[in-house]
C-alpha cells in the first residue's frame, strides 16, 4: 500500500496556537525594546520584516545563508553581556543548523532569547513544506537541548513570553505559528554595509569622521 505523504499542519504539540502574522509579531517585538538590544534577522523574511519594523542600528540581517541567525546571536550575546540580544529564525533554517540550540542551552548566556517563526514551509523559495510541518515539534526539540521553551498561543501570550525572555537569566527560545505570507519589504543587500551599521550600533566600530 502506499503511504499518503501529510499534508503540512500545525506542528505537533502547537495545535493550540494560533496561526499569527510575522510582521505583526515583529513590529510588537520591536515595540517593547528600550534598551538598545541587538535583534538578528534569519534569511529572507525574518530579515525583511525586521527591517520593515524600523531601521534600528542594532539590526543585523543574514543574508545568503539559512540557519545562522541563533549562531550569530550567541556570539553578540556572549560578545556583549550587558546587552540583550534577540535572534529571529524561520523553521527551515532553524532545521539547518538544529545543532546551535545544544550549544546555546550548553553555553546558557543569560542575555539571549531565541524566536522561531513557523509557518511549515520555505515560504521565499515556493512554500515547500518543511518537516517541522509534518512531524517536527520545534519547542520540544530546544526542549530536549536543555532549552527553556514555550509556543505563543497568541499575540499577547507572545509579548508576555517576549517580556518574561528579557528579564530572564537564561536563553529563553519563543515558537510562533504563523501564516504563509511573504515578509514586507526587503532589506539592502549589502553585507558590508550591513556589517558596517550594526557594528556601529553596538558600539564597537566608531562612525566615520
Ligand atoms: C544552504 C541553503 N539551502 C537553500 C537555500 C535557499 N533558501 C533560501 S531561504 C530558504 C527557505 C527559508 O525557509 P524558512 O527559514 O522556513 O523561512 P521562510 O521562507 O518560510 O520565511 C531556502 C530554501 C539557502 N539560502 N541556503
Amino acid at each position: 500500500m502506499t503511504k499518503t505523504p501529510k499534508k503540512p499542519g500545525p506542528a505537533p504539540g502547537a495545535s493550540n496556537a494560533k496561526v499569527m502574522n510575522r510582521a505583526d509579531l515583529t513590529r510588537r517585538l520591536v515595540a517593547r525594546l528600550e534598551h538598545e538590544e541587538a535583534v538578528i534577522g534569519g534569511i529572507g523574511n525574518t530579515n525583511f520584516d525586521l527591517w520593515s519594523a524600523g531601521r534600528r542600528p542594532q539590526n543585523f540581517y543574514m543574508l545568503g545563508s539559512m540557519g545562522l541567525a541563533f549562531p550569530i546571536a550567541l556570539g553578540v550575546a556572549i560578545a556583549q553581556p550587558k546587552r540583550r540580544v534577540i535572534a529571529l529564525e524561520g523553521d527551515g533554517s532553524l532545521l539547518m543548523q538544529l545543532g546551535c540550540l545544544s550549544t546555546i542551552a550548553a553555553t546558557a548566556p543569560k542575555n539571549l532569547t531565541l524566536v522561531v517563526m513557523d509557518n511549515g514551509i520555505y515560504q521565499i523559495t515556493g512554500g515547500q513544506p518543511t518537516p517541522a510541518a509534518a512531524a517536527t515539534d520545534l519547542v520540544a526539540v530546544a526542549r530536549g537541548c536543555g532549552l527553556d521553551s514555550a509556543w505563543a498561543a497568541d499575540e499577547e501570550d507572545f509579548e508576555r513570553l517576549i517580556d518574561a525572555a528579557l528579564a530572564a537569566e537564561k536563553p529563553q527560545l519563543i515558537a510562533a505559528r504563523i501564516d504563509a505570507s511573504p515578509g514586507v519589504g526587503a532589506t539592502d543587500r549589502d553585507p558590508v554595509q550591513i556589517r558596517e551599521r550594526f557594528m556601529r550600533g553596538i558600539g564597537v566600530r566608531a562612525a566615520p569622521a
